[in-house]
Formats: structure tokens, sequence, C-alpha cells
């Protein structure tokens, strides 16, 4: 996969671009990555990029030319251009069925806002608008690396075999089931004794009941447009039953 990311801040995408499983990947070269400044692109003697918003308004909006020719620029060096995501607060909510369809893609650019937005007039240039979620960000950069981070890991090759994505709670719509790693019993805390029975399948059992009762508590919305089997429905009716006596 190539993806092109558009920011006035290249070096906020140092680290998590270069470290762990990212960083593998573009060592792996099963990813490419460039980062371009739209200050590269201004025409002024002060290399502005920014100016105030005609009506009036607090603070500066990121200009259209700067950021239309750093796009131009990108097309020109692609064969094939993808889609271009604007990452903006009033864009489609990322989750991970947005980021399953986007590691199907060749090719991703990525226009990261700051200040107080941007001109308007950069939405006709973009295939899809993403947000990450209802809080308030300095710029899209962080929400690019976010996207990034969750589409990368699912391209093949890019986890190990050990670590398979199909086995994320969201991708099987529930919550994670406990974990527990050695020592048995620390601070007084033990593990619980299904997970050191040796029983695989009283195991396997354990860990869909908890996942399930998990996401009933803690996520009951997840539940919401989801299939369960006759077994997870049986469960469910037992979890509400002892939930309700506990209230
Ligand atoms: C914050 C841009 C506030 C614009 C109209 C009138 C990218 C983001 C961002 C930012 C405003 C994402 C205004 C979740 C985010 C991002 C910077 C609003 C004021 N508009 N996902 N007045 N949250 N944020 N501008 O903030 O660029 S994805």
């Amino acid at each position: 996969m190539k993806i092109d990311i558009l920011s006035l801040f290249p070096e906020m995408f140092e680290g998590p671009l270069h470290e762990s499983i990212v960083g593998k990947a573009l060592e792996k070269n099963l990813l490419q990555v460039k980062i371009t400044n739209y200050r590269d692109f201004t025409k002024d003697r002060q290399h502005h990029v920014d100016d105030y918003p005609y009506g009036g308004g607090a603070g500066m909006l990121l200009q259209a030319q700067p950021i239309f020719d750093a796009l131009d620029e990108v097309k020109k060096n692609s064969e094939e251009v993808g889609k271009v995501i604007l990452l903006d607060p009033a864009g489609k909510k990322f989750d991970q069925s947005v980021a399953s369809d986007l590691a199907k893609e060749k090719h991703l650019t990525f226009i990261c806002g700051h200040y107080e937005g941007y001109d308007e007039r950069i939405r006709t240039q973009v295939t899809d608008e993403i947000s990450l979620g209802d809080y308030v960000l300095t710029g899209g950069e962080l929400g690019a690396m976010v996207i990034l981070d969750a589409t990368v890991r699912l391209i093949p090759g890019v986890l190990g075999n050990k670590a398979s994505a199909g086995d994320d709670s969201f991708s099987a719509g529930l919550l994670e089931y406990p974990q527990y790693t050695r020592p048995a019993v620390y601070r007084g805390l033990k593990v619980p004794d299904v997970l050191l029975s040796g029983n695989h399948q009283k195991i396997a059992q354990w860990r869909n009941y908890q996942a399930l009762k998990r996401t009933y508590l803690r996520r009951p919305d997840l539940l919401l447009n989801m299939k369960l089997d006759a077994e997870q429905c049986s469960w469910l009716k037992k979890i509400k039953k002892e939930y309700k006596s506990e209230l």
C-alpha cells in the first residue's frame, strides 16, 4: 500500500511511523509513506498557508491553493489515485469496518487540517471525510495516524501469523475476554482455575461467555446489531438474570 499524507507538521508522524508494527511494515516494503508539507506549495515570499475567514470569526483557515497544489503533486506522482481522505470533525466516524474497507485500497491520501479548519472548497477534491469521534483535536494529524495504524495492521503480511487480525474483538463484534499471564497468583489475585485446567474446550467456552458478559455489561450497543448463536442467546439470558439479581 502507498500512503500520501498532506500536513503542515510532518515531524508529528516520525514516532508512530517508525516504531513497532507500522515501522516493520515500512522496512518490509509492505507499505510506503510519503509526507508532503503544504508549506512547500505556497507562492508568497513569507510562505503563508493560512488566512482569515471571510465574514469574520475566530482563528485562521488553511487556504485552498496550497492544499489543491499539494494534492495535484500527489496525483501527478501516482499511477492510480485511490481514496482521498479529509480528516474532519464533521466526517463519518472511524471504526473497524472503515479500517477494513481502507485496507483493501492500493493508495490512500490523507489531507490534514490545522488551525480552525480549511477553506471549504477542498471538499470538492476528496472521496471520503472521516472523524475520529466527538471531541476536538488541534488538527487532523493524529486522526491520520490512528487511521493509518488501524488500516496498515490489516494488510496481509503486516502482522506476524502469531497475532492474526481476524481474532480482534471488534471484528468478532464483541469485547475481548479477560487474559492472564504468569504467575498464577499475584498479590493474592488468582488466575481463574479453568485457564490452568488444560481443557481447551472448556477454556474456549469460558472465553466466549466472558466476552459476551463483558460486552453486555459495558457496551450493550454492540449487541444490538449482532447475530448471536443459540448458545450465546441462552448465556445472555443467564447473564441478564444474574445482573438483575445483583441490582
Ligand atoms: C477543530 C478543525 C475544530 C476545525 C466553523 C465555524 C480531524 C478532528 C480533526 C479542528 C474545528 C477529527 C469552526 C475528531 C477533530 C481536526 C481540528 C472547528 C471551528 N468551524 N476527529 N467554526 N476531532 N480537528 N472549526 O477535531 O482537524 S479528524
